[in-house]
């Protein structure tokens, strides 16, 4: 059983009940056991100003998945919210992204791991933080208390 870190974002079409029912079916997943969930944190949007605020959280799962498996049954899950992505860098309705996979390093076409944001992005530091500690390790980039 592997441990991983994913990350919730959504500002379309109540951004709240987007977030709470993506865990909630994730947590019903057969391959999933969730481990810790954070608050949910409202954030000013990252990139282009004209768009509403971000509800963001990160939980912590195990599963036996492989990382492209687990990709796989997120994206079916963000289908299952209509996924709306407007353009890059705006609105959508669910975004779910496997931020860090155990201390696997691995970069393809469709996965990056750890992913290659989390330390810019103080929308996903804060909740990581919450549910792991100040000397908590991000592969690659050392701990997580350098960057807040
Ligand atoms: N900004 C915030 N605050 N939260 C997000 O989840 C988020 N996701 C994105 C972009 C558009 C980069 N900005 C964001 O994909």
């Amino acid at each position: 059983m592997k441990k991983v870190f994913i990350g919730l974002g959504s500002n379309l079409q109540n951004p709240l009940y987007q977030v709470v029912s993506a865990i909630e079916e994730i947590k019903s997943h057969n391959d999933i056991c969730l481990l810790a969930t954070s608050s949910l944190y409202k954030s000013r949007p990252v990139g282009p100003q004209d768009q509403s605020d971000f509800i963001n959280a990160v939980i912590l799962i195990e599963t036996k998945l492989k990382p492209e498996n687990l990709l796989n049954d997120l994206q079916i899950i963000e289908k299952l919210h209509s996924r709306v992505r407007l353009k890059k860098w705006g609105p959508r309705t669910l975004d779910l992204d496997i931020l860090m996979f155990e201390n696997i390093i691995m970069k393809t076409k469709k996965l990056i791991i750890p992913h290659p944001e989390i330390i810019n992005r103080q929308f996903v530091l804060m909740p990581l933080l919450e549910i792991t500690h100040q000397n908590f390790n991000i592969p690659l980039k050392g701990k997580i208390k350098k960057y807040i």
